[in-house]
């Protein structure tokens, strides 16, 4: 080969391997900090060396042969062709058929521990994928949020995950996703999403009509990343999530802030829930819910289109498919146009004033 197409392979291949080198990387399956993840992981680690014996030798053998009986010059002649050899065709189908079987066995055994019903302890959440966003509702405790799975440490949590559709009408309410019922809803704009946070646990696919269910429980308190992992429409890459393992007093503590209502509203704030109940056709209310707090009629706010709950709204971090951090500024950009920020997104730009932006941010910041 050419020196300098050498020497261009050569940068080109030392890049790649830089490239994987990320302190930060923290959405690393290697890393596992979580019983589901270690235990994928301790199967991964045997069956990636007993791969990586076998490159070396099948690897190694090809190029042996290859240099061994490469032409030179001066030979005219091709050397003594081989046609079949029984014993070495069935050394190779039955070596390799039982490499395979000695590697079922964990993997077999593993599958079975992951799908183990986790007990009566587990904490229950139900897991539904939107397009472009997770919500995660809380039977027991009566509590929905969207984008934030928060977690105790040390306790099995058992997730129950249904995708649901984009229409306006027939939305499944959480309870709905269960077991192999299809759950009523309207299947033509629903799409199948995959649940992954690979310091916690392997993916899950989310489908439209089944539920199914996933099992984990996070070692350490943190703040654990993760994403949709199933291509699901135009916001895919938007498609965040985090989960924040807490310590498990602390997990109380964030369960009875969640159920507290919305507090007493003043001044630009006051405003703000007025133009959240008049913004566009019917109010920001046609689709968001805030646990609570009440409208012009003396009705709980409970919005009836697919969009997140807001209530407790300024308690999280991020928002928009945890795309965006919680800040005044990323809310003012998110409120002027949304689909701007999330291609495809379904809230609309309802073109508000900047005047009617500052309120709203004001009313959403006192909701924590
Ligand atoms: C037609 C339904 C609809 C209307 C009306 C609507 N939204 Fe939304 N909103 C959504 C959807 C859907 C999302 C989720 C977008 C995503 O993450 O892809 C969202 C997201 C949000 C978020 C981020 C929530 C989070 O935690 O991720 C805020 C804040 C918000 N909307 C505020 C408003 C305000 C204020 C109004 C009124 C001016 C409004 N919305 C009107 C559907 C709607
Ligand atoms: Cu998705």
């Amino acid at each position: 080969m050419n020196r300098k197409v050498l020497a261009a392979v050569c940068v080109v291949a030392g890049g790649l391997l830089l490239a994987a080198c990320a302190p930060n990387a923290t959405q690393s399956a290697l890393e596992p900090a979580g019983d589901n993840a270690e235990k994928a992981n301790n199967l991964f680690v045997p069956v990636f060396w007993v791969a990586v014996a076998i490159f070396v030798i099948v690897e190694g053998a090809l190029l042996f042969f290859a240099i061994r009986y490469r032409h030179r010059k001066g030979r005219d002649t091709i050397p003594p062709q081989v046609h079949g050899n029984t014993r070495l065709e069935i050394a190779w189908t039955i070596l390799p058929a039982v490499i395979l079987a000695g590697v079922a066995v964990p993997t077999v055994a593993t599958i079975f521990e992951l799908a183990r019903d986790p007990g009566p302890d587990a904490l229950e959440v139900t897991v539904l994928g939107h397009q472009w966003w997770w919500e995660f509702d809380y039977p027991e405790e009566g509590v929905n949020v969207p984008n934030e799975l928060h977690v105790p440490t040390g306790r099995p949590v058992l997730l129950t995950m249904c995708a649901v559709g984009v229409g306006y009408e027939n939305q499944p309410a959480p309870s709905e996703c269960q077991g192999d019922n299809p759950v009523p809803l309207t299947l033509g704009n629903s799409v199948i999403h995959s649940f992954w946070a690979p310091e916690l646990f392997g993916t899950q696919d989310v489908f439209p009509t089944y539920a199914r269910t996933l099992t984990f429980a996070a070692d350490e308190p943190g703040v654990y990343e993760g994403q949709c992992k199933e291509f699901c429409g135009l916001s895919h890459a938007y498609m965040r999530f985090v989960v924040v393992a807490h310590a498990p007093a602390e997990f109380e503590q964030w369960v009875a802030d969640q159920q507290r209502p919305a507090g007493s509203l003043e001044g630009a704030a006051a405003e703000g829930l007025r133009v959240f109940l008049e913004a566009g056709p019917a109010g920001c209310t046609e689709c968001h819910s805030v646990n609570g707090l009440e409208d012009a009629n003396g009705e709980m706010i409970r919005g009836s289109i697919d969009a997140p709950n807001l209530s407790h709204f300024a308690s999280r971090a991020c928002f928009a498919g945890c795309i965006l951090e919680n800040t005044d500024e990323n809310l003012r950009r998110w409120l002027a146009d949304p689909p701007a920020m999330k291609p495809g997104s379904l809230m609309p730009d309802y073109e508000l004033t900047s005047e009617e932006i500052d309120q709203l941010i004001a009313f959403l910041n006192t909701l924590e």
